[in-house]
């Protein structure tokens, strides 16, 4: 799926601005819809949680209504017209002078609708679009409907609420660690094309001596058109360097220069492709990836993982696209000598991807496959129905991210339970891996990262490309003995080194409050973070097979409210606004001693 542009083919009427916005309930919106009286301001792309200090807002539970006037001036006239939506978290209903016009489900992927001959040029129509934020078994994330959230807040031995006979009122209770944001969180377009047009581009690059090779697909649709298809190879100065015809084909870049992570150079080139009236400019780099023994190759040297999960979060926007903070994002990356992180838990807005490539930053691409798991009673691959959707997930995420040099690996979900029903699990995983292999034209590496589980009765992790696990020895378990923390790591590593596999540490830390200070560090102090980190990195440096540590988390993130959450998850090495705690001070010295390649 082509990201909107603008060029001599085609234009973009952005729609992002101040609507008009109303809270509805659970009542579905049906196939007609408007937005009746009382409609309040909002700010789109945002989300509407914190737009407004209103519990209403903060914690809605159901369907949320967005309105706006289109107009479509009239020199657009015979232009295909598309209505965008990059993402509407979690399910959308889109309304055309109120008409139901479209329905998505999924909340961090682009839908997108056709309206040619629904919003005539030189006219103005209404858009609706009706927004439900709830989560449940059949969702991804998971949601549990009703029942305690993640962390729990009905004490055993303490009444619960409903035996009160007090109904509390639904609400989101995730069961994921972070604020489930929702609305319009990025942007909303209608972008034009000329009838006959680029459906999509592929581009599969690879290298052959002191050449670069790009194998390239383009999907054409619309119109009929007798032209063919002409793709010229551009390079950063955009000079013509290559040239083919034909919807598919090879093409040969002689001494190409490659992408490297950052502070290598991420050299950037332009495929583009002319075909009738319409042309299209996809940026891509020449660079390989690949799993060889323990080692993971990047242009064929092994690759070492600096870095960290991260969120889209932030104040007042909630999960809402804020470039400012993604620029500041990249910048600090960089300042911490970093060269990675995972899209935790959820595809991020294209914008930062297109900003990764340039700037040479190695992003693991992640499904919002967070939360499957239900307890040791519960087995969540046969009661959750999220099969379908999280193939339609998969599907979509590699169709909008395939051609990102900056995306090196696919993490099919994050943190399932493998543990309870090691069979089960297998059965669902190992499928649904072999079919992202299949979907990703360049056969990148495939995962899923694992939790705070029983390693050896988890039957799944052991069998993905990379082993991705998640561990808090330390602070979740063995909480603030550093010593006890080491030896059961390395008792888990011992583990790991018999598997044969490139193993990464894809989430570790400790909550710090900044601020709090300890001579003696304890938990939740800045000093036990670092101590934390210090002495677990110790243990990693000591093993080959070891190829990345991911901190959890790059920054202080928003979450549900709840006894284990001050004010949400303080593991950051960042406070939420961007401020340093001395742990991440501490990386940046760590990171700035290991270089991208050959460290292990
Ligand atoms: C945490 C992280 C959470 O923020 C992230 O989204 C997933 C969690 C730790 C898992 N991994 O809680 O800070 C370990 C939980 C054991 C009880």
């Amino acid at each position: 799926m082509l990201y909107p542009v603008e060029n001599a083919a085609r234009g973009i009427i952005d729609l992002g601005g101040v609507w008009n916005f109303k809270l509805g309930d659970e009542t579905d919106p049906g196939e007609t819809c408007g937005i009746g009286e009382g409609a309040e301001p909002i700010a789109v792309p945002a989300s509407y949680n914190d737009q407004k200090d209103d519990p209403a807002y903060r914690n809605h539970y159901g369907w949320a209504y967005y309105q706006r006037k289109v107009a479509v001036p009239s020199y657009l006239n015979g232009q295909r017209l598309m209505l965008r939506f990059d993402a509407a978290t979690h399910h959308a209903k889109v309304y055309i002078d109120g008409a139901l016009a479209a329905e998505h489900k999924g909340g961090f992927l682009p839908f997108e609708i056709e309206v040619t001959g629904r919003i005539k040029p030189g006219t103005t129509a209404e858009l609706v679009v009706a927004v439900d934020n709830r989560v449940n078994f059949s969702t991804l994330p998971i949601g549990n409907e009703g029942t305690t959230p993640f962390f729990g807040s009905d004490n055993p031995g303490v009444p619960s609420v409903e035996a009160a006979k007090v109904w509390r009122r639904a609400q989101n209770l995730p069961n994921f660690d972070f604020f489930n944001y929702a609305g319009l969180n990025r942007p909303v377009r209608i972008y034009t094309t000329p009838q006959a047009y680029i459906e999509d581009i592929t581009l599969v690059p690879d290298i052959d001596g002191d050449d670069g090779i790009v194998r390239y697909a383009v999907q054409t649709a619309g119109a009929p058109c007798d032209r063919e298809v002409t793709v010229k190879i551009l390079d950063a100065d955009g000079k013509e360097v290559a040239a083919a015809s034909g919807a598919k084909g090879k093409i040969v870049i002689p001494d190409a220069k490659l992408w490297w992570p950052w502070p290598g150079t991420p050299y950037l080139y332009t495929a583009l492709v002319e075909y009738g009236d319409d042309s299209y400019g996809e940026s891509f780099g020449i660079r390989t990836v690949r799993v060889e023994g323990t080692s993971f190759l990047i242009n064929g040297k092994p690759f070492y993982f600096k870095g960290f999960g991260k969120h889209e979060d932030s104040a007042f926007r909630g999960r809402g696209l804020d470039l400012c903070l993604d620029v500041k994002d990249v910048n600090l990356i960089h300042w911490l000598h970093a060269n990675s992180f995972r899209t935790s838990h959820y595809p991020y807005a294209e914008e930062m991807y297109r900003l990764c490539d340039r700037e040479g930053i190695v992003v693991i691409d992640e499904t919002p496959a967070v939360g499957i798991g239900a307890g040791e009673h519960t087995d969540p691959y046969k009661t959750f129905q999220i099969r379908e959707h999280h193939e339609q997930v998969l599907r979509d995420m590699i169709a909008r991210d395939k051609n990102h040099p900056c995306v090196v690996m696919w993490s099919m979900g994050n943190e399932p339970d493998t543990e309870h029903f090691p069979e089960s699990a297998y059965e669902y995983w190992h499928s649904l891996y072999e079919l992202t292999h299949e979907l990703d034209p360049a056969d990148r590496p495939v995962t899923f990262v694992c939790c705070q589980n029983n390693y050896e009765r988890d039957l799944v992790t052991r069998t993905m490309d990379v082993v991705c696990f998640n561990r808090y020895y330390g602070w979740y378990n063995l909480s603030g003995d550093l010593d006890a923390a080491c030896y059961g790591l390395n008792m888990e590593l011992d583990f790991w080194e018999k598997q044969g596999k490139p193993v990464m540490i894809t989430e570790y830390g400790a909550d710090a409050v900044a601020g709090i200070h300890a001579c003696v560090p304890e938990m939740f102090s800045e000093e036990f973070q670092v101590e934390f980190y210090r002495r677990q990195n110790a243990e990693f440096d000591k093993r080959s097979f070891f190829i990345g540590e991911h901190a959890w988390n790059f920054a202080d993130f928003a979450t549900i409210q709840g006894c284990m959450r001050a004010d949400g998850n303080k593991k950051g090495l960042l406070t939420r606004d961007r401020r340093p705690k001395m742990a991440a001070h501490y990386f940046k010295d760590r990171w700035d001693q290991i270089p991208n390649f050959d460290y292990k």
